[in-house]
């Protein structure tokens, strides 16, 4: 398999208005429109930034959490799977985007049956792990595993700690051998190999770190961990997600990369 980082593109959507009702686990306050705007255009300038060629799609009012493309599809080098949400309220965000992703990739599946939101899925260097969720159900993961087979990519189910919405919301990659991850997901099998670096204490929210290429985006709140990172000697950038969090997203969520 390719760096998992070496991507050339970005498939984003703007958020509509109707953003601020999207779905939270905790029934917190709405973020302010404004400035949910103003985050998502801070992180698309900076995926062009970095070098990537980032289209924005419309956005859709009928779907409030459809800002976050990630969840609806994986995208490859090679092809492009559709997935199938598992939040009622999100199954239909994949039609406004399979035209889109027909247009950009030689070869498009779909997934049938079962639930996978593109969140519950890390891609590593040699293989990509499927976590189990509220979002993702095992006859959806097992589907999406043969779907990944047909691309050339190795899939393991993992299980996501309840209270975590999605797998990748508590881990995400640093570098190709290094997981960053907060302390429920430390032992999970799937990091066996890699070198797992905790979230610092009370920083359980910056797991859902970025990497693109040579730079890693951070939330900016999270010091501790931006603090370690570059330590590590990487380039870690900070960006800002208060409104997005509002809504249970991190920096993932906001595109689809390949
Ligand atoms: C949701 O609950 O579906 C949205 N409010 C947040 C989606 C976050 N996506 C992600 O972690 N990949």
């Amino acid at each position: 398999m390719t760096s998992p980082f070496a991507f050339t593109h970005a498939l984003c959507r703007a958020p509509a208005p109707s953003a601020v009702h999207g779905i939270r686990a905790d029934g917190g306050p709405d973020p302010d429109f404004t400035g949910l705007l103003a985050e998502q255009a801070a992180y698309v300038a900076t995926l062009r930034d970095l070098g990537l060629t980032v289209d924005v799609l419309e956005p859709l009012d009928d779907f409030p959490d459809a800002l976050f493309t990630e969840d609806v599809a994986l995208t490859f080098p090679k092809g492009a799977i559709l997935l199938r949400p598992g939040a009622p309220s999100r199954a239909g965000e994949v039609a406004h985007i399979r035209n889109a992703l027909a247009a950009r990739h030689p070869t498009l599946l779909e997934m049938t049956v079962g639930h996978v939101e593109g969140g519950d899925v890390l891609r590593l260097a040699d293989r990509v792990v499927i976590g189990l969720s509220d979002r993702t159900d095992r006859v959806g993961a097992t589907e999406l595993a043969m779907l990944l087979e047909r691309l050339g990519y190795r899939a393991e189910i993992a299980v996501t700690p309840a209270g975590v919405l999605h797998f990748k919301t508590g881990c995400s990659l640093i570098d190709a051998g290094t997981v960053l991850t907060v302390p429920a997901m430390r032992d999970c099998p799937q990091f066996a190999g890699l070198e797992v670096v905790l979230t610092p204490l009370g920083e359980e929210g910056a797991a859902n770190i970025l990497r693109v290429r040579d730079t890693v985006l951070i939330g900016e709140r999270w010091l501790a961990t931006r603090a370690m990172l570059i330590a590590r000697g990487i380039d870690a950038r900070p960006l800002a997600t208060d409104q997005i969090a509002r809504i249970d997203a991190g920096l993932s969520c906001m595109s689809l990369r390949w």
